[in-house]
């Protein structure tokens, strides 16, 4: 099939027989979330226009205050997986606790668990900046016909099958890998499809863009001030430029594309820095390192940590090769 127009639901079926676990599970489960982010898009894209916006009242897990549509995309995205009988298990930055899908999956049948951030960088919604669901799947690791456990989401990130997000933008995008690279695939509005738009995204080896919120400069390692003061210095093909959203996935994507690095680092503030293992970092560094790309702590790979923790964080580094690599030099010089 030419690939000029090629729909997501083409896509999908063209690439299913080359996924090791042909069991179209896998491609119902991200048809799925293609439902629910045109779901979700549709109130992103009018949240200025309705009272949908502005905290609704409780806080989650991490203490920030739940904007709406963070609770709005949370139930949309664990509705439409539930509903389609896919996954045995669900995890997300939402929610205290993982949730055992029962209501369908009667007797545990179902092999993926999926984890997710529904809008990540929503405290932007307000002020209309762009903002991303991720998500990352796992193959459960407990026995068929049992409920799923912890363990079936504290796995490594090298044992994803799949990663992705969808970046609700100028466009909106699903962008994904099942390992065997990353495509990006555009929605056409007018008629609610995703079509093929970026084959093959790959982080170029350098760049010269640097995202890090600047204004926590004071509390970073030394090693993190002394990358910084590198990408600012006049030499070679520095200065880099500074570009930071306040949204992981517009300042990954944005870097994927032209070539870039995103630092969030530990600070004396946040001993682990502020993004979470599981449902940020660990499906960044699948989709980082399917294009070419790397992801680590500043001195190991993002997915061969052994996670602990539903909800814990890490320091995430991640973004063009060459950049990332430069990065952990300063790291180690200076932890
Ligand atoms: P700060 C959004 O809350 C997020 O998790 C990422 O999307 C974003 O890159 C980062 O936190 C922004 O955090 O502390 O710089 O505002």
């Amino acid at each position: 099939m030419s690939h000029t127009n090629q729909t997501l639901g083409e896509f999908i079926i063209e690439n299913q027989a080359s996924f090791k676990y042909t069991s179209g599970e896998l491609s119902r489960l991200i048809n799925s979330i293609r439902l629910a982010a045109k779901v979700v898009n549709h109130e992103v894209n009018k949240a200025g226009l309705v009272d949908i916006i502005g905290a609704a009242g409780d806080t989650n897990i991490q203490g920030e205050d739940q904007q709406k549509l963070d609770v709005y995309a949370n139930t949309k995205f664990i509705q439409t997986m539930t509903n389609r009988n896919i996954v045995c298990g669900i995890a997300s930055e939402e929610e205290d606790d993982f949730i055992s899908i029962n209501s369908q999956d009667k007797n545990h049948q179902n092999k993926y668990v999926v984890l997710i951030d529904p809008l990540d960088g929503s405290s932007n919604i307000d002020v209309n900046v762009s903002v991303g669901t991720i998500f990352s799947v796992y193959r459960r690791v407990t026995p068929v016909g049992t409920p799923v456990t912890m363990e079936d989401f504290l796995q490594k990130g090298d044992q994803q099958v799949a990663a992705g997000y969808v970046i609700y933008g100028t466009s909106t995008m699903l962008v994904y890998t099942t390992g065997d690279g990353v495509n990006g695939f555009t929605l056409n509005p007018a008629i609610g499809s995703f079509y093929l738009s970026h084959p093959n995204m790959q982080f170029p080896e350098t760049g010269r863009i640097y995202s890090v919120n600047e204004g926590n400069y004071t509390h970073f390692p030394q090693g993190i001030k002394d990358y910084i003061k590198y990408c600012q210095m006049e030499e070679g093909d520095r200065p880099y430029t500074s570009r930071y959203i306040g949204s992981l996935v517009s300042d990954f994507h944005r870097n994927m594309i032209k070539g870039g690095i995103y630092m969030y680092p530990k600070s004396s503030q946040n001993s682990k820095g502020k993004l979470r293992l599981l449902y940020e970092c660990n499906p960044m560094a699948f989709l980082a390192e399917q294009a070419n790309g790397l992801a680590s702590d500043g001195f190991q790979r993002i997915m061969e940590i052994q996670p602990t923790q539903l909800h814990e964080r890490v320091p995430f580094i991640c973004g063009s090769k060459n950049m990332v690599r430069k990065a952990e030099e300063f790291m180690r010089l200076a932890p």
